[in-house]
């Protein structure tokens, strides 16, 4: 099973699922997260889509057919039948960073936007009422207690969304859902489900009309629902599957027992200096991924934070400098119109993961963090210019924004995390790099068309 049946989903679990050697025996029935009609086009082609392998040097074209059944995610009952079914194995999430319900100290927030609405549904379904929760965490837990109730057996979640110990943070939040429904699901859930952590890689821009027009034109068939990816593709996971699970690692992906030094590689490495490059690119006149990094102060910026992360990239076999010349060539890759604004949403959640950890481990060795304290200031610059950012705390975002100088950064940095909010010198740090990313914006030369 899968909940969050978007484009990364199709050009990676359902990739490795495809490459399995058992694949076969497997299939993948897919739930929409925020895009219902994903689930009717996909479902209007028998599911099947065209892969779109695209490097710099051109595409190639592969059907997938691992995803059998696609439904829309607010179809509760199908999804409880689904997970109560024995023959249920795995049900992964790719529900984005948001929908964890984390509160800025990286616990999980019964008030947070995501966990609020679950926990007053599932509550009244306690109290012998009907509806049904409207996020994926909440759906899940009602129909992890549908298992329970029909001896459907233990069984894996695995969460591959880009937060450090995905695993252990889906516990979290499910543990905090499960709790409404009272009568012991906690303890089930407990004994009977495993959070598989993984840190998962494969950059998948949106799929743009002219992608559809390509696959109808260089394959002969018209599919509305291609996806388009780099070649690059990683997957790493760890943690047990008590009902088992598809051959992935035949397919390339590496099983480890602590992948804590993998998932930090990945999260500070390719997604900070991602953010970065989307805030620091859409405030200097940029729109995509390669367009910022051909931008000598963006360039200048993602390396600053590369030399800081690297301080506390320590373990064995990490390669750290091939895994920066391999970032940059992916960066690079111009044929991939990855854009800025698609990074940029939901940037409380995704700084917490991606520039808090490298600034803390910085000041704790007695280093400034310039670097990482750089992506949070052109985040606080960004969200004082842009006219649409997404977040989940948006309106949380607006009301600082009233605030002037010092005291505005610092309400800010609060909703990215209580620890650095708090912090005078991190807030004066931070005050200090606003504006300097536009301040010589006249004088480079800044590319801003492909
Ligand atoms: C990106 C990721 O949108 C974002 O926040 O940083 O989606 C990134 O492209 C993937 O993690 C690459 O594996």
């Amino acid at each position: 099973m899968h909940l969050g049946l978007g484009a990364f989903h199709r050009s990676h679990q359902a990739w490795y699922t495809q490459h399995a050697s058992d694949a076969a025996e497997w299939g993948i029935a897919a739930f929409t997260g925020r895009r219902p009609d994903a689930a009717t086009a996909l479902s209007t082609q028998d599911c099947l889509y065209t892969l779109v392998e695209r490097s710099a040097g051109g595409d190639s074209f592969e059907v997938i057919g691992s995803i059998v059944e696609a439904v829309d995610g607010a179809n509760v009952d199908r999804l409880c039948e689904l997970i109560a079914a024995n023959e249920t194995a795995v049900v992964m999430l790719t529900i984005t960073e948001a929908a964890y319900g984390l509160a800025a100290d990286g616990t999980f927030d019964a008030d947070s936007p995501a966990a609020a609405d679950d926990l007053r549904a599932l509550s009244a379904i306690a109290a012998g009422g009907t509806g049904a929760p409207g996020s994926p965490l909440g759906r899940l837990v009602l129909a992890l207690a549908g298992r329970r109730d029909s001896g459907g057996g233990p069984l894996a979640v695995v969460s591959c969304d880009n937060l450090s110990a995905n695993g252990d943070v889906a516990r979290r939040a499910v543990l905090g859902l499960a709790a409404a429904l009272g009568t012991g699901l906690g303890e089930w859930i407990g004994a009977n489900v495993s959070f598989v952590s993984t840190s998962v890689d494969r950059i998948t821009p949106r799929t743009t009309a002219e992608d559809i027009e390509e696959v109808a034109e260089q394959c002969g068939y018209s599919d509305s629902s291609p996806v388009v990816a780099e070649p690059f593709r990683n997957w790493v996971l760890s943690g047990d599957f008590p009902a088992g699970r598809p051959r992935w690692e035949e397919a390339g992906a590496v099983v480890v027992d602590d992948i804590e030094p993998y998932e930090n590689r990945k999260l500070w490495l390719l997604n900070g200096s991602h953010s970065i490059l989307a805030y620091a690119g859409q405030l200097r006149g940029h729109s995509t991924v390669a367009q910022a990094l051909a931008d000598p102060v963006c360039r200048k910026a993602v390396e600053d934070f590369w030399d800081e992360a690297a301080n506390h990239l320590n373990a064995d076999g990490l390669a750290i400098p091939q895994y920066r010349q391999a970032l940059l060539e992916r960066f690079g890759n111009a044929r991939i119109a990855h854009r800025l604004a698609q990074i940029a949403a939901d940037g409380t959640t995704k700084l917490r993961m991606r520039a808090v950890p490298v600034l803390m481990a910085e000041r704790a060795a007695g280093c400034t963090g310039a670097g990482s304290a750089l992506m949070l200031a052109a985040w606080i610059d960004y969200v004082a210019t842009s006219q649409d950012f997404q977040d989940p705390l948006a309106s949380e975002i607006q009301a600082a924004n009233t605030l002037e100088g010092g005291e505005r950064v610092r309400a800010l940095l609060r909703l990215v995390s209580a620890s650095i909010g708090n912090d005078a010198a991190i807030v004066d740090l931070v005050q200090g790099l606003c504006g300097s990313l536009t301040a010589n914006k006249a004088a480079a030369a800044v590319p801003t068309r492909p």
